[in-house]
């Protein structure tokens, strides 16, 4: 697989979990890689460029973009919560973003969609891309959101993206749950390089999680990606049943594939 397909890529959400995970890793795939987030993580290293912007400010969000050839979109609000930053970061956010795309005529897009866009599914059903949306929270819908404006974007004006429903992509698997949905650092960057460097990308919706043996997910509508995963929780397994009690399966944190957020709530303001 070419590691490097592109001279500069914007980065954002680089401040966050996931920013910081792909930091050094996502060098391998550019000479410049831009880094952009609202707070500010600190100075540029070699081969990076640092442009803070608030993804609700489309000035910010524009200079951001100007002279990039791809984008990794990890910025935004990441868990449950009140509508009104969900709809600055995630949905207006979005918009901005793809505005800019359009203006500085990037063409492809790797997007952090989440598992929370069809989390309303039961953790005894395998889904493939194919299976309508059933978001579990707001945090789920703006992402689904996001996966329409970006086939919008593919369909009118022929930006690639990659919607990439993370499951768990943390150090390890943190609970019993996680054992299907975990997604190694490694594999995020495996899959974020194959969906920067296959020839022909359109718009993809890819499933993100590792080798696991147990998995709720089939991305057979995603081959064309060339995705491969290396890793897999089933190391982890025996210390996560150790320190982890037998889930109530009464309880529908454990009958849904959204685990916590179908519970989430109510919902603020
Ligand atoms: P995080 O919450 O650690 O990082 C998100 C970053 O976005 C933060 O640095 C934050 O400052 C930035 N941000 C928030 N609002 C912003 C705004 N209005 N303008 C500019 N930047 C803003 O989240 P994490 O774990 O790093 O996730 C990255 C992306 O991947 C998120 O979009 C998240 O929804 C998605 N994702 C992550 C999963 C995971 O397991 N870590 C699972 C599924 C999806
Ligand atoms: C997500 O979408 C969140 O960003 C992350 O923090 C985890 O909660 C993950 O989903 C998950 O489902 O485990």
């Amino acid at each position: 697989m070419t590691i490097k397909a592109h001279t500069k890529i914007l980065m954002t959400g680089a401040a966050g979990g996931l920013g910081q995970a792909l930091r050094a890793r996502l060098k391998a795939n550019c000479d410049t890689l831009r880094l952009s987030d609202r707070v500010d993580f600190g100075a540029a290293g070699d081969g990076e460029e640092v442009v803070l912007a608030d993804l609700a400010n489309a000035q910010e969000v524009n200079a951001a973009v100007q002279g990039v050839e791809a984008i990794v979109h990890l910025g935004g609000v990441s868990v449950e919560g009140a509508f009104m930053p969900i709809l600055q970061a995630n949905i207006l956010g979005m918009y901005n973003l793809y505005e800019a795309a359009r203006l500085h005529g990037v063409k492809r897009v790797v997007f952090a969609s989440s598992n929370h866009v069809t989390g309303f599914y039961r953790q005894s059903e395998t889904i493939d891309a194919t299976h309508a949306p059933r978001p579990d929270s707001l945090y789920g819908v703006s992402k689904a959101f996001g996966e329409d404006l970006s086939r919008l974007y593919f369909d009118r004006y022929g930006i690639e993206t990659a919607c990439v429903r993370i499951g768990s992509s943390f150090p390890e698997p943190r609970d019993r749950r996680m054992l299907a949905t975990w997604l190694s650092f490694d594999d995020l960057h495996r899959l974020i390089t194959a969906c920067l460097s296959t020839p022909v990308l359109g718009h993809s919706i890819i499933f993100g999680m590792s080798d696991n043996a147990v998995t709720w997910w089939d991305n057979r509508c995603a081959r064309h990606v060339g995705y491969v995963p290396q890793d897999s929780s089933d190391v982890f397994r025996d210390a996560v049943y150790a320190r982890t009690s037998a889930p109530d399966l009464d309880d529908p944190v454990a009958q849904f594939q959204g685990g916590g957020f179908v519970a989430a709530g109510p919902f603020g303001a």
